[in-house]
């Protein structure tokens, strides 16, 4: 089989599950190569029991690179470019693309022949919307979705390694009658929930939220799907949950949604709330599928449906999803 010279860029939460991720999933690797800012230039990182330093990401550094996984945050924007010209495909995490006609933003579950189309960068949707729409699009193919209304409960490793750090400490704090430290959110994050992810915008969302509603547009091929969000971040350290209300345009029972969720692709459903089986965060650290439960019909409408979706932000929504487009490109013969 064909191994490949595979670049990782960015050290962060996100770089150390690609990393893990990688290797569970016996990637075909030739070379790896770790790349970050000047900051973590020098460190050593394990993989597979061989050490790796960590080298400052220069445009440079992409010559010979096949693969190039980008963790996330503005090194792309910088970037990505510089590799794809040295000739390496782009599967970005960040946001910088994945708005940009030219470039598709994949969820293997669902638009899988996307990838067929890259011309040198292919985007990771936002977290949010990956685990959303693994649970939308069964549901769509089957009775085509009108509108969505959609909350989030995301965790703070979503913001990072420092975030889950600054919940713990304030955590501590707090219990111990101690002031709190504020640094990776503008409130106090234990014992509380903020209604504010990413940046307000001049219409009063906050950038998490219109890139719910626009990636999900994108990844269905449909702008005709209706979608408005409201994200959360909650004192919980790993794991993102939704609650997701449904209208379709043709009658689907909860009973048939059940029935089609339970046989979709990288989905367990978890549904028995009388046996007080439901998905939760902790039970999802360091799985790869979309956890789907609490399957109800609206009845404040003809044709709606509610349900609970929760995932690990980290793999699901940010490493395993990259990997799985590197597969596909693999698979397809698209490096
Ligand atoms: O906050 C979360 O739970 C998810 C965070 C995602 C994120 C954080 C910083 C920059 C993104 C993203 O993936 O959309 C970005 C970004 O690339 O814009």
């Amino acid at each position: 089989m064909k191994k490949y010279n595979v670049a990782i860029v960015g050290t962060g939460a996100v770089g150390q599950e690609l990393l893990n991720v990688l290797a569970e999933r016996n990637f075909p690797i030739n070379q790896l190569k770790l790349l970050a800012t000047e900051r973590s230039a020098g460190k050593e990182v394990q993989f597979l029991g061989e050490t790796h330093i960590i080298r400052k990401t220069t445009p440079q550094e992409f010559a010979g690179v096949d693969i190039a996984l980008f963790a996330g945050g503005g090194a792309s924007k910088e970037y990505a470019k510089e590799a794809v010209k040295r000739g390496a495909v782009v599967v970005d995490n960040g946001s910088s693309f994945r708005m940009d006609p030219e470039v598709p933003l994949v969820v293997p579950e669902v638009n899988p022949e996307a990838v067929r189309e890259h011309k040198g960068i292919i985007a990771n949707p936002n977290c949010s919307t990956i685990q959303m729409v693994v649970a939308l699009n069964p549901i769509h193919q089957k009775a085509k979705i009108k509108r969505v209304v959609v909350s989030t409960y995301q965790a703070v490793s979503g913001s990072g390694v420092d975030a889950i750090e600054e919940l713990k400490t304030q955590s501590k704090d707090i219990l111990a009658d101690q002031e709190i430290v504020k640094k990776c959110y503008p409130h106090q994050i234990a014992y509380n929930m903020l209604p504010h992810i990413d940046v307000f915008l001049e219409n009063d969302y906050s950038k998490e939220e219109m890139k719910m509603v626009n990636e999900t547009k994108k990844i269905m091929g449909s702008e005709e799907i209706k979608v408005t969000a409201t994200t959360v971040r909650v004192p919980v350290a790993n794991g993102h949950s939704e609650s997701i209300n449904i209208e379709t345009e043709k009658k689907l029972s909860a009973k048939e949604a059940k029935e089609i969720l339970a046989k979709a692709p990288g989905i367990i459903l978890e549904d028995d709330p009388m046996k007080n089986i439901y998905p939760m965060p902790i039970n999802v650290q360091g799985r790869d599928e979309v956890f789907v439960g609490r399957i109800r019909d609206d009845h404040s409408i003809d044709n709606g449906l509610n349900m609970w979706v929760v995932a690990d932000n980290l793999r699901k929504g940010a490493a395993t999803n990259t990997i799985q487009i590197a597969e596909l490109l693999v698979k397809e013969s698209l490096v």
